[in-house]
């Protein structure tokens, strides 16, 4: 009888920790940590028609938008999953203003944890896939003491891991360590996350742009003949491509992580620094994209080299296939050169 390999995330977890002899285990404890809250968020995603949950609370939340609830219970349960297991020692999440700091009963940590609770949130509703994003660094503040904003504010670069959970058909747990990039399945028969993709690679070159074509008319000049260009007949370049949009970040890079693709939230006349929060959303996948193979850019820029200002800083973005996002790069600077003529 052939033996079928089943590998639970925490399974995986070591596995990857003995290829490093120096490692604490830490890292490993944080993650299973990461995904008991996303268990819980997942069990509240899936029942959220059916209980009373659902709906706005009627607050705003610090970017002026209104909060569901859901969204809260989410920030609630990665505050309460992970604020006393001793590895942390602060967080900072998109649902909060100011960053978290570890209650003085816990032991503080040596790592730092950003995320972004339940993103694409405004599709609940419409029972579309949302997301959990987190991003991991290492603290850079004196030991001795509680966690700061500078630890909080570092470059995408100097993250240790990141990853997300895509609350879809399925609930899956996408994440690198620096490592590669490995994708787990929950099994609700007995609620574990099993290893389903080992070391993801996205496609060099793809098929499928994903943007919200409604805000065509505030685009860069170069960013409007780049969309033009795809929606171009040559079968050479593989062109047209395919539009998929979502409108759910975890979603839409979900599937161009898979497929190939390039996904974008530029900026445009009346956002002139996208929507995107750089902290949250933009690091997280780059990182995570990166690691795959792929490319992510602020249309100059690499994502992971911008410097943090602020916790809730926005920032374009252009994430995906790497031959797809050094094509957008160099219309976008083409059109700077003609316009400085
Ligand atoms: P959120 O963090 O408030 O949920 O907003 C982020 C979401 C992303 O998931 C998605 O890519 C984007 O907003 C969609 O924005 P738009 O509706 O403007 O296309
Ligand atoms: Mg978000």
């Amino acid at each position: 009888m052939p033996q079928i390999k089943f590998l639970t995330l925490a399974r995986h977890i070591i596995e990857e920790e003995r290829k490093y002899p120096e490692a604490t285990g830490e890292l490993s404890n944080l993650l299973h940590d990461l995904s008991l809250a996303a268990k819980v968020i997942s069990l509240e995603v899936n029942k959220a028609g059916l209980v009373d949950i659902i709906g706005f609370t009627g607050d705003n939340n610090v970017h002026g938008e209104q909060v569901k609830k859901l969204d809260m219970f989410a920030h609630d349960m990665m505050v309460r999953a992970m604020d006393h297991g001793g590895h942390l020692c602060v967080m900072a999440s998109e649902e909060e203003e100011d960053v978290i700091h570890i209650p003085s009963e816990f032991n503080i940590g040596k790592y730092v944890l950003l995320f972004d609770p339940l993103d694409g949130s405004s599709n609940i509703d419409a029972n579309v896939s949302i997301g959990t994003i987190f991003s991991i660094y290492r603290r850079v503040s004196p030991e001795d003491g509680a966690g700061t904003m500078e630890d909080c504010l570092q470059f995408g670069h100097e993250q240790v891991a990141a990853g997300y959970v895509i609350y879809g058909s399925s609930t899956m747990l996408v994440y690198t360590a620096g490592s590669g990039v490995h994708g787990f399945t929950l099994d609700p028969a007995f609620g574990e996350f099993v290893r389903s993709h080992k070391n993801i690679t996205t496609p060099k070159k793809s098929k499928i742009y994903s943007i919200n074509e409604g805000n065509y008319l505030y685009w860069h000049p170069g960013l409007k003949k780049y969309i033009k260009y795809l929606q171009e007949e040559d079968k050479e370049s593989g062109r047209p491509y395919t539009s998929r949009y979502i409108g759910s970040m975890v979603a839409d890079i979900h599937r161009n992580l898979l497929y190939g693709g390039i996904f974008m939230y530029p900026a445009d006349s009346r956002n002139p620094n996208g929507k995107l929060r750089l902290m949250y959303e933009c690091n997280p996948m780059a990182f995570i994209i990166e690691q795959a193979g792929g490319k992510a850019s602020d249309g100059k820029n690499r994502i992971l080299d911008i410097q943090p200002e602020k916790l809730h800083q926005r920032v374009p973005v252009y994430i995906g296939s790497e031959e797809d996002v050094k094509m957008v790069e160099s219309f976008l600077a083409k059109e700077e050169v003609e316009s400085a003529k």
